[in-house]
Parts: structure tokens; C-alpha cells; sequence
């Protein structure tokens, strides 16, 4: 039997050893998806807190109940650890590490070469290897394939396999999990595809084989880029509606009833997150090595990191109508998260809100129940206690994050001035004279 049939035939009767790289919101629940479709799993990591939570049966991912890990760990039939080594014992490898910007705002692909140069010293003839990290396309081929085939001696796609298939990972969701979400799988050959699909297939609900690794890398990219265009846009009809005196959330509220052809999105202080902001930055920055300019991408981007400023503008006409300049006033920022009713402070725009309305000499405080305390730049705050005490005292009151748990009408009642970022107000149907919305 050749390399490959051995390997299809321990993927498919489950004896093939698992191992994935970075036990983040990506790999713990690919680990023990896998895992509970009966492979084996070894979850490899370089921070020993995530290794011992999952070796002590716990769990460090909302997504992941510690109940799933114990009953796994209990049954052998997944362990974490920080040793490299024991890749030379595993038939399937999935790479799931960050891929963060710089700060010069190129690709940092440092933890994904960490990881492949620490697989290359394990990497064996029979092996197959998939890249879940989002990255530009040519990654999978120009980075990893010499990295882990040529430099020792493998033939891809005849003696070891190498594929690439993005995250789809939503953290949070519940109707959307690892288990179901379809997952696109595309391979440096056509065998690559196929093998990294066969593994695929044990665990997962619908795995979407293509046809190369660069298709696969570039469909995450189109799948994220579509949203920060779309947001970017629906930002600008904020600034547009504003010059023009029209309300852009009824215009968009107007323009949903389309039953086709349309898609909502709503204007915000800015783009957070650790996916949307980052991930077109690295197409862009890919095409501008090839002398192509992504125009879309970068008017976009131009747009979205200039809401925090608009904000902070409608913050100060607000308390200027009322006679109080921004310089010396006291203002509460409401939510800080990127998102609403999550913890997750990465790329939120309510840092950099807060951070010009500190600039401006502002009096800022802010409250968030999901984050208790804030250290950014040069400043740090923690988030207020006794939120109905903050607000009447507030000159004014910016909703940057609308978690579902604030008590809007009581906020409404007991507040000054509010700008209110979200439309969280006019969402539970509340107008009043006091608000300002973008
Ligand atoms: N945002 C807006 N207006 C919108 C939608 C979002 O301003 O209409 C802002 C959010 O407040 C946030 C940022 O954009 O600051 C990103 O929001 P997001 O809803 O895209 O949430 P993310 O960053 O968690 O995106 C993830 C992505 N999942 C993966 O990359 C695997 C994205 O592809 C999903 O579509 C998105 O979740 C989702 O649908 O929830």
C-alpha cells in the first residue's frame, strides 16, 4: 500500500493520531470535534496554562464546555502539551495560530513560520498537513510546502499532503459551530485536497473540497473582506446622511425591507475584532507586492478607522449645544468590547474613542460588565461599579457597545446628553431630544 492509502485508511477507521497546533478559539474546538469523533488528539501549545486547564479537564474557550475536555481528557482520548516532539508520532496536522498585523500594519506571520519550523523537525513521510490560519493567498505553497516537503526530502501530494482550509470560527455563536459551519478544504495538489477532505470528512457535518490551497486561502478573504467593504460603506452613508439632515438608520431600516439583493449592515464607532479589520489587510497587502492597488479594501479601511474621530465630533456638537465644551466635561463611554456581549477588547474602536476624547481633555470614565479594567497606549481606567450613580452625572453618555444587558430606559431617563453610537435607543423604540445618534 502506498503512503497515501495507508493514511486514508487510518483517517477512515479513526486509528490516525491528530494533532493540532495553538489551542485558541480555533484549535480547542477543532481538537475536540475531532476527539469526540473518536481520532485521537494531541492539542500542542506553547502557553503551559492552556495545556494544564485542558490536562486538568477545563476549559479556557467560551465555546468549549469544561465538561466536553474532561470527559475527553478521562478518556485518553485527548491530551495537550507544550512538547513539539510528539508530532512525530501523528499522521494529521492542523496549524491553527494567530495571524496578526504589525504594527506597520503588514502580515506578522511569525506564529505560523514558529509553528512550521517546529513541525519540520517532525514532519514523516504519511503525514498530512492542513493551515487554518488566515493569511494571504501563496501562504500554503511559498511559505509551508518548501518549509515541510522539500527541505526534507517529501514528495507533496504522494508521500505527504498539505492543504489549506480557513476558520470559520465565530466565537460566541451558537447555531454556527465547528461541527457544522461548511468547511472549505483546498490542497496543493489535487491528492492534497482529497486527503485533507477524507480527515475532514471524520468530524465534521459539510467539508467543501476546491480545487488549490490558493483558492481555499482566498475564499476567506472574500468572505471577510465582503464585511468590512459593506461596513465601510454603510459608515459612509452615516457621514452622507449626516451632511444631507437625513436619518441613516431609518434609511437603512427602509432599504432592509428589500426582500433580495440587499444585506443589512448598520453603522458603528469603528471596526474591532481580531478577523474583519485584520484579514483584508493581508489581501491588500499581498496585491501591492504585485503592484496592484486593492482600492476597495483601502477606501474602505480609510473610512472605518476614521469613525472613532466622527464620533468623538458628535460627542463634542452635542455637549456644545448645550453650552459645555468637551475640554473639562465629564464623559462615560458605555461598553467597551469590540462586539456586544462579549469580553474581547481586540482592534475595538472604543480605545481609540476613548483615547480622543482623552486627548481632547475630556473627563472620561466608562463602564462595561464584560471588562473590568482597560490598559491601553499610556492610559489605563477601570470600568465604573455603580453605573445608574455614573450616568445622571455624565455630561454626556456614549454608547460604543450595546450589550444586551443594559437597562436602556433607565439610562435614557437618568442621562444628560447620550450619543448613542448603536442605535441601541432607537432599536427598543426610545427617541428623546437628549440623543444623538450618527
Ligand atoms: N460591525 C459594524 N456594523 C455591522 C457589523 C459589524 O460596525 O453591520 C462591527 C462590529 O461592531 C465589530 C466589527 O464590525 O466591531 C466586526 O464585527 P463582526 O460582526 O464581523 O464580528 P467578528 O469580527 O466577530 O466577525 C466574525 C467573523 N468570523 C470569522 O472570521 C470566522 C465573520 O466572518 C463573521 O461573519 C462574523 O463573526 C459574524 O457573522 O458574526
Amino acid at each position: 500500500m502506498s503512503e497515501q492509502e495507508i493514511l486514508l485508511q487510518k483517517l477512515r477507521d479513526h486509528s490516525a493520531r491528530v494533532g493540532i497546533l495553538g489551542l485558541g478559539y480555533v484549535g480547542l474546538p477543532l481538537a475536540v470535534v475531532f476527539a469526540d469523533a473518536g481520532l485521537s488528539v494531541i492539542g500542542i501549545d506553547p502557553d503551559s496554562r492552556k495545556v494544564e486547564t485542558i490536562q486538568r479537564g477545563d476549559s479556557h474557550i467560551q465555546d468549549v464546555p469544561a465538561e466536553q475536555v474532561n470527559r475527553l481528557v478521562k478518556s485518553g482520548r485527548l491530551q495537550a502539551t507544550t512538547d513539539f516532539s510528539v508530532l512525530k508520532d501523528v499522521d494529521a496536522v492542523s496549524i491553527c495560530v494567530p495571524t496578526p498585523l504589525r504594527k506597520t500594519g503588514d502580515p506578522d506571520l511569525s506564529f505560523i513560520l514558529n509553528a512550521t519550523e517546529k513541525l519540520a523537525e517532525y514532519v514523516h513521510p504519511g503525514m498530512v498537513v492542513v493551515l487554518e490560519s488566515t493569511t494571504y493567498p501563496g501562504t500554503t505553497r511559498e511559505i509551508l510546502l518548501p518549509k515541510l516537503a522539500h527541505d526534507k526530502g517529501l514528495v507533496v501530494g504522494e508521500n505527504f499532503f498539505l492543504a489549506f482550509s480557513p476558520e470559520r470560527v465565530d466565537p460566541g455563536r451558537r447555531d454556527w459551530t465547528t461541527i457544522n459551519t461548511p468547511k472549505v478544504v483546498g490542497g496543493i495538489t489535487q491528492t492534497c485536497s482529497d486527503v485533507a477532505a477524507t480527515w475532514y470528512c471524520q468530524a465534521l457535518e459539510r467539508v467543501v473540497p476546491v480545487s488549490s490551497a490558493e483558492v481555499a486561502e482566498m475564499a476567506k478573504l472574500l468572505e471577510n473582506t465582503f464585511r468590512m467593504i459593506n461596513i465601510g460603506l454603510v459608515n459612509e452613508m452615516a457621514l452622507m446622511c449626516d451632511k444631507l439632515g437625513v436619518d441613516v438608520w431609518e434609511v437603512i431600516d427602509a432599504a432592509a425591507t428589500k426582500p433580495f439583493g440587499f444585506m443589512k449592515f448598520t453603522p458603528g464607532p469603528g471596526l474591532g475584532g481580531h478577523c474583519i479589520p485584520i484579514d483584508p489587510l493581508y489581501l491588500s497587502w499581498k496585491l501591492r507586492a504585485l503592484n496592484y492597488t486593492a482600492r476597495f479594501i483601502e477606501l474602505a479601511s480609510e473610512i472605518n478607522t476614521g469613525m472613532p474621530r466622527y464620533v468623538v465630533t458628535k460627542v463634542q456638537d452635542a455637549l456644545n449645544e448645550v453650552g459645555k465644551p468637551l475640554k473639562g466635561s465629564r464623559v462615560l463611554v458605555l461598553g467597551v468590547a469590540y462586539k456586544p456581549d462579549i469580553d474581547d477588547l481586540r482592534e475595538s474602536p472604543a480605545l481609540d474613542v476613548i483615547g480622543l476624547l482623552k486627548q481632547k481633555g475630556a473627563v472620561v470614565s466608562y463602564h462595561d460588565p464584560h471588562i473590568p479594567t482597560l490598559n491601553h497606549d499610556s492610559w489605563s481606567l477601570s470600568s465604573v461599579t455603580d453605573l445608574m450613580d455614573a450616568v445622571p452625572q455624565a455630561d454626556c453618555v456614549v454608547i460604543v457597545t450595546n450589550h444586551s444587558t443594559y437597562d436602556y430606559s433607565a439610562i435614557l431617563e437618568a442621562a444628560q446628553l447620550i450619543v448613542d453610537t448603536r442605535n441601541a435607543l432607537g432599536s427598543a423604540g426610545k427617541y428623546s431630544h437628549k440623543v444623538t445618534r450618527l
